[in-house]
């Protein structure tokens, strides 16, 4: 078996994080690396590596994955639409991936550029 990702070990209490949330398929922490005033993570507790190998099998975590977004965006007051935040998903060297266990990043607190970087 493969060693445990660090997202694993946050989601098993090996590594110490705060979490915003936590339902029955994810948590959500910050980012230690933010890219924004407001830069979450949102990542399954079952290992999806990445979102472009996620099978039919996982359609409810993909949702709560999304549910769980405007959760914590509500939580910390970006939900608005005078606000907002941005969800990204890296797959891949091209996409920016870094570590291979699937997260949706949740980026807001400040006005984010289009197209993106
Ligand atoms: P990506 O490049 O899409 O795979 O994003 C991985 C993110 O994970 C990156 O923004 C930095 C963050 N990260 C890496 N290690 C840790 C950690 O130990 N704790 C937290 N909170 N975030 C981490």
């Amino acid at each position: 078996m493969s060693e445990k990702t660090i997202f694993q070990k946050i989601i098993d209490r090996e590594i110490p994080a705060e979490l915003l949330h936590e339902d029955a398929f994810c948590v959500a922490f910050r980012d230690i690396q933010p890219q924004a005033p407001v830069h979450v993570l949102i990542v399954p507790k079952k290992l999806i590596r990445r979102v472009g190998e996620a099978v039919a099998e996982d359609r409810e975590t993909l949702g709560a994955l999304l549910l769980a977004a405007g959760v914590v965006a509500e939580k910390l007051g970006v939900r608005s639409t005078d606000k907002g935040f941005r969800l990204v998903i890296n797959h891949g060297r091209d996409g920016g991936e870094s570590v291979p266990h699937l997260h949706v990043h949740l980026l807001a607190g400040r006005e984010l550029g289009w197209p993106p970087g």
